[in-house]
């Protein structure tokens, strides 16, 4: 796999590196992306029912049913090779990760600083009283529609999963974190996200009037691909192994 000499250059002098990853970085682990047309997550569901506060408002049970689905589909797969790489490539540079991703692909493959923009789905808390929730959902034997959530042991409020919802605010330290960490970057690799949901879709704009090297990882065009100083149109699994080793 021939690598673009630009950015094995921009590469090798980098020293602070930050990879900003979306749906696309799991893909070859079997996650589906939100927007693939064929396949995508809002092929099949609908975000306006699953992935609001107004949904989970109206019906927290279908909204809990389909997150614990999605938690059994992380739980079932495991890092690709572009994960692995990304982790290989942390151990000798000074790299975050920022995702969208709520998996912990990346923490499995073993990177350390990963800032989770839209939460993660095995971190659940009550929805009213905010408390953690540590266990695990049970799940069960087959996928169903409608699933009543637990309750908070302290106050009995709904437990929800926790995620960053359509019209919800980013964590505040995620977002501070994420914000400071392209402005400070050499070099920022967005892989495999179509730069459709902000605020996170403006960071690759931050780092650029930060003065960071942008790069795009993705088989297609998208949102971020006029403002990148560089588009590599590949997958994440195939690409970055390629560029890291
Ligand atoms: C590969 C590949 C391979 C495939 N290798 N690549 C108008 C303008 C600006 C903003 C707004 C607006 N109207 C509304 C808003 C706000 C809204 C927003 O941005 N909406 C847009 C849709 C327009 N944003 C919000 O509401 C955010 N909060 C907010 O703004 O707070 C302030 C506020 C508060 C109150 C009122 C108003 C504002 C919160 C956003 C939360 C997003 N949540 C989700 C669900 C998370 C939980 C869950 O997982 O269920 O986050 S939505 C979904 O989209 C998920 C993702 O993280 C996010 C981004 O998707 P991503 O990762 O880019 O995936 P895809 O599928 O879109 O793209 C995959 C890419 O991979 C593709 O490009 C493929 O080509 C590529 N690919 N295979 C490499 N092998
Ligand atoms: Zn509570």
């Amino acid at each position: 796999m021939e690598v673009p000499r630009a950015l094995v250059q921009v590469a090798q002098r980098a020293r602070r590196v930050v990879v900003l990853t979306g749906a696309g970085m799991s893909a070859e682990s079997g996650l589906s992306t939100f927007r693939d047309p064929e396949n995508g997550l809002w092929q099949r569901f609908s975000a306006q029912h699953l992935a609001s506060a107004a949904a989970w408002d109206e019906d927290p049970a279908l909204v809990w049913a389909w997150y614990v689905w999605r938690f059994e589909c992380v739980g079932e797969v495991q890092p690709n090779a572009g994960h692995d790489a990304i982790a290989r490539w942390s151990e000798r540079t000074d790299l975050a990760v920022v995702t969208q991703n709520v998996d912990n692909l990346h923490e499995r493959a073993g990177t350390r600083s990963v800032v989770h923009l839209h939460g993660s789905i095995s971190a659940f808390r009550c929805s009213a009283c905010e408390r953690p929730h540590a266990e695990t959902p049970v799940l069960p034997d087959e996928p169903v529609e409608r699933l009543a959530p637990p309750r908070c042991a302290t106050c009995a409020g709904l437990i929800r999963p926790g995620v960053v919802w359509f019209g919800e605010t980013l964590p505040d330290r995620a977002w501070v974190d994420a914000v400071a960490k392209v402005s400070e970057a050499d070099l920022v690799l967005v892989v495999g996200t179509s730069g459709i949901v902000y605020p996170a879709a403006g960071l690759p704009a931050i780092a650029r009037s930060e003065g960071a090297v942008v790069v795009e990882i993705n088989p297609q065009t998208t949102d971020i691909s006029d403002m990148a100083d560089l588009s590599w149109r590949e997958t994440a699994a195939r690409a970055l192994p390629a560029l890291v080793d």
